[in-house]
């Protein structure tokens, strides 16, 4: 039985990831970071918790020794390092944390294992933010195209993709990089776009709500399902050798289109009730995101169950039902 450890368990693509791997028949194991109430953090894996409880761990990717002793404990074959600030907005008021969480963070665990001589693989979620408003000639991102991070929290997160290279060649580390493009489901944390606008627009069907204050609607994103993506960071860590890869539908659309498609699936008309509130812009926008996967498709099949559309229809339908 493989055995494999996820930092950032509780998030999105953790709860996934976890559900994938538990699937497989890995020994699944996870960090924690400690919050005051405990419940709220464990909603996305409350339906395997039965399974995983003995294997949660307090840890913080800013200490160390905290990192030392979960991994010197589990000996997990395989490392998932999704843990992270990871909400964009939020790290131009947080830089400094949104720094240490994954800058640091990351360098955290490769000293960990590089030092106990560990010979766990590590998967590294890097982000098609590190690009920032660089685009190739034809449209995309892809893996040689310049990174030019407009955040902070993109500049941490090209720190740490650096690094995950750096020990890979350095120290023959099998670790790998999956830059991936933003990813969505009815998990996705409430304050990001694609579940604001879901969550805001059932609220307004259901005459819960009136009107959805949003930021930029110019921009676009290259949106895939967050269930489709947790496998192929599983596939990354399968392959002969580690290496960096770009993970996209190679399809983008703007927010505004995003709220298009939603409030027309609901019946509704957009226009009437979103409104721009400055308090949502950014200090600095990335504004097309757009990833190529010829590099991936060369070394994995590339088979997503999800398109666009059956993943606003499947955030909808879970909303309509929870709300
Ligand atoms: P998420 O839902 O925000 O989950 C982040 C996880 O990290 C949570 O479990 C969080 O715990 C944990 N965490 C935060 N700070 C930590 C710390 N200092 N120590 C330990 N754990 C900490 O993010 P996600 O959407 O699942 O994304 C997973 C990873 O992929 C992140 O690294 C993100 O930056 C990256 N990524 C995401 C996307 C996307 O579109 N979703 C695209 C590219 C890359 P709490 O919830 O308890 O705070
Ligand atoms: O914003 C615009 C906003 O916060 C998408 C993270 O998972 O993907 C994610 O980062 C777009 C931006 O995601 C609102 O300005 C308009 O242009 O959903 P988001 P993100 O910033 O693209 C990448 C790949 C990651 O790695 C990150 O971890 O939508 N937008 N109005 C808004 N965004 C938010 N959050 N809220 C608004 O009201």
């Amino acid at each position: 039985m493989k055995k494999a450890l996820i930092t950032g368990i509780n998030g999105q693509d953790g709860s996934y990831l976890a559900e994938f791997l538990l699937d497989k028949d890995y020994d699944v194991h996870g960090i924690i970071k400690r919050n005051s109430i405990p419940e709220n953090q464990t909603a996305r894996i409350q339906h395997i918790y039965p399974v995983i409880k003995n294997n949660l761990y307090h840890a913080d990717m800013c200490d160390m020794s905290s990192l030392l002793s979960v991994v010197q404990r589990v000996q997990p074959d395989e490392i998932y390092n999704l843990a992270a600030q990871s909400h964009v907005r939020v790290s131009f008021d947080q830089p400094i944390y949104t720094l240490d969480a994954i800058g640091r963070g990351t360098l955290n665990l490769l000293e960990v294992v590089r030092l106990t001589g560990a010979t766990s693989k590590i998967y590294q979620a890097s982000s098609s933010e590190m690009f920032g408003n660089s685009i190739d000639t034809d449209g995309f991102q892809r893996e040689t195209t310049p990174m030019n991070p407009v955040s902070p929290y993109a500049c941490a997160k090209l720190l740490a993709y650096n690094l995950i290279k750096c020990y890979r060649e350095s120290y023959g580390l099998f670790a790998a990089n999956g830059i991936l493009f933003n990813h969505e489901s009815p998990r996705r944390g409430t304050s990001f776009v694609t579940n604001k606008i879901v969550i805001g627009a059932v609220k307004i069907k259901k005459g819960l709500a009136r009107n959805l204050a949003l930021g930029n609607l110019d921009s676009t994103r290259d949106w895939g399902h967050a269930k489709d993506y947790v496998k192929i960071m599983w596939q990354l860590l399968q392959l002969d050798n580690p290496g960096d890869y770009v993970c996209a539908t190679g399809q983008s659309h703007s927010v505004r289109e995003l709220c298009d498609t939603t409030f027309r699936k609901l019946g509704m008309d957009y226009k009437e009730h979103v409104f721009q509130d400055p308090r949502f812009l950014r200090p600095a926008e990335l504004n097309d995101l757009k990833g190529c996967t010829k590099k991936l498709a060369g070394v994995i099949d590339l088979n997503f169950d999800y398109t666009f559309d059956t993943m606003i229809d499947e955030m909808i339908n879970y909303w309509m039902e929870k709300l």
